[in-house]
């Protein structure tokens, strides 16, 4: 009994060693790993270094193979020549993220037709140890949807048919590279709309929003994925096909386990395809775009919208007067429809119900009451569709304005409204003129997209915002991703939000999963050095049942 604790203080002495000299004591991941019971590694690493997190410092996992000439025959020969995409400006593409702060180094990048395919390349992958990452339309903000290294990228793109529509129901089967807005088009024709929607719909996939469970503009009203989403399929590592593509409103047959392919950020298999519930799509939408003066009746307003909106709100959407001037100077076409003056915050508030008199004079007396309560202090109704798309046009503009504007790092947060906006005047504080501080977001869902516009990536400015933003967002019990996932960049800054026997378990889940650890490596959860990657989870397991075994 006795040796089995010397020889696991030993290893956790080794361990903690191996850790001090990659990481420092205060950031979360050291406290998780200086648990672990084994370490080794960090020989000859080759180190990816991203400006997005201090801590996102990774070396490439050495049990993982290179491709050869074998590969690319054997890929070539299931999907067919002009699916091996080798052409290195295609590749260029596909290794760069949205914002174009990620930057990996793939060589290939395969384009399946069928689901079949999808089986057929992960089953060699796997049993080649050939590391990939599924990839949708790269929109994604965390770093999740390009390679760290020289991971294949898979791409499902070409899968992109609709299966079936039933009008009765609403229930949409489709394929997992249907492009977000082509699958909003469709419904519309149909006399539906799709519960999900945001700025990025002209390039995402269905596949790489279920996968980031995203939540965008209209989740105040229809809410989660996750409640949405009523069947998918995926394929696992190994190149099993599972078939969870239901399209049952209610199924209580055990556990439900498509919910672990929603917002798995493709680490636990590759998804196909999807079915989802649509509402239907209803006569009256009506949108005002507000000014407040203050935080405060931004929230009061929000609470009366509830209130007195109730059954009718579809989005309630904020910017700040740093987003808005951001708009108005680096997108083209794009004014502000108030009255001159600069306010300090800016709201879009969207009704849609089925009573076109009854919705416009209930949001009108809304307004009008509001206004005589000094909530808002300006405001406008759009008159018709094309001013409706210019209010949209503003919100879902700031991040492509921000993008224009130069470097940015992001941080998508859950926090209690009340405490929302005093996190984003305490960056501005703590940047002073080195930076520009931008708040926005879903205000009706307590979703904060705080946004550093700095001249340049760089640590001093890192080191400012971060761990200072994670340490605050989890004092206030909020979320670190409330919507964009983990991806790359907050892997390493899970425990802010997650538990220790939470991540652990998602870790195990993780390893019954992928075993080999091919699917999406080094995002979603922490990376740890190559031989801890190699087998920590299982020993980590087995050493704490030991030491419980023997007193
Ligand atoms: P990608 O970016 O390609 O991938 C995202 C992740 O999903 C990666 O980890 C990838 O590996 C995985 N993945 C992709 N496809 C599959 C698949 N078939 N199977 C398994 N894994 C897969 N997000 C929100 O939640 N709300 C918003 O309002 C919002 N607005 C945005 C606005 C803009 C302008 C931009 C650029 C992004 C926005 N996003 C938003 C972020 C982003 O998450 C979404 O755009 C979208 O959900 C990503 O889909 P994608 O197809 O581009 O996936
Ligand atoms: C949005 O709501 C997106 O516009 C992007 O989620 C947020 O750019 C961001 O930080
Ligand atoms: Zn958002």
């Amino acid at each position: 009994m006795d040796k089995y604790k010397v020889t696991h203080r030993l290893l956790r002495q080794s361990i903690k060693s191996l850790v001090n000299r990659q990481l420092t004591s205060n950031n979360p991941i050291y406290r998780f790993i200086s648990a672990l019971p084994l370490g080794n590694g960090g020989r000859n690493p080759q180190l990816y270094r991203s400006f997005g997190s201090l801590a996102t410092k990774v070396e490439r996992n050495p049990s993982f193979s290179s491709l050869n000439s074998d590969d690319l025959s054997y890929f070539k020969g299931v999907l067919g020549e002009k699916n091996v995409v080798q052409d290195e400006d295609r590749l260029e593409t596909a290794n760069i993220d949205w914002m174009h702060k990620y930057k990996g180094f793939s060589k290939l990048l395969l384009l399946p037709r069928n689901t079949e395919e999808v089986s057929k390349i992960l089953e060699y992958c796997n049993s080649r140890r050939l590391a990939v990452v599924p990839q949708g339309g790269n929109t994604g903000l965390v770093g999740g949807s390009v390679p760290v290294f020289d991971e294949v990228i898979i791409n499902v793109g070409s899968m992109n048919k609709i299966i079936a529509f039933d009008k009765v129901s609403g229930i949409l089967v489709c394929e997992a590279g249907c492009i977000l807005e082509n699958l909003i088009s469709y419904l519309d024709n149909q006399g539906f709309v799709m519960p999900l929607d945001l700025g990025a719909k002209g390039s995402c996939q269905i596949g790489g929003n279920v996968s980031t469970n995203a939540g965008g503009l209209r989740f105040v009203r229809y809410g989660s994925l996750h409640g949405n989403v009523l069947g998918l399929e995926a394929v696992l590592a190994n190149g099993d096909v599972l078939d969870m593509l239901g399209t049952l409103r209610k199924d209580n047959t055990g556990y439900d386990l498509k919910h672990l392919f929603i917002g798995s950020e493709g680490s636990l298999g590759i998804v196909t395809k999807v079915s989802i519930l649509t509402p239907p799509k209803l006569s009256s939408v009506n949108i005002a775009f507000l000014a407040c003066e203050d935080y405060l009746s931004c929230q009061k307003l929000l609470s009366e919208a509830k209130r007195k909106l109730g059954e009718i709100l579809s989005a309630f959407e904020f910017l700040d007067s740093h987003a808005m001037d951001l708009v108005l100077n680096h997108l083209e076409g794009v004014r502000n429809p108030l009255s001159s003056a600069v306010h300090n915050f800016y709201l879009l508030i969207e009704t849609t119900g089925s009573d076109e008199s009854y919705d416009k004079e209930k949001l009108e007396a809304f307004l009008l009451h509001s206004m005589e309560s000094g909530l808002i202090s300006d405001g406008v109704l759009a008159q018709d569709i094309n001013q409706a798309s210019s209010f949209w046009r503003i919100r879902e503009g700031v991040p492509e304005a921000l993008m224009r504007a130069g470097p940015v790092y992001k941080y998508d947060l859950s926090l209690p409204v009340e405490k929302m906006y005093s996190l984003v005047e305490e960056m501005r504080a703590r940047l002073g003129q080195s930076a520009n501080v931008v708040g926005y977001g879903h205000l009706g869902d307590g979703n904060l997209h705080l946004n550093v516009s700095a001249p340049r990536y760089d640590d001093t400015i890192l080191a400012q915002i971060e761990p200072y933003v994670y340490e605050w967002t989890s004092k206030h019990r909020g979320s670190i991703s409330a919507e964009h996932g983990l991806g790359l960049m907050k892997a390493n800054e899970i425990f802010y939000s997650k538990s220790h026997g939470t991540v652990q378990l998602m870790a195990s889940i993780k390893k019954l999963l992928d075993p080999n650890g091919i699917l999406n490596p080094y995002k979603v959860l922490p990376s740890l050095p190559p031989l801890l990657q190699l087998s920590s989870w299982t020993l980590f397991l087995t050493v704490d049942i030991l030491i419980i075994a023997c007193g």
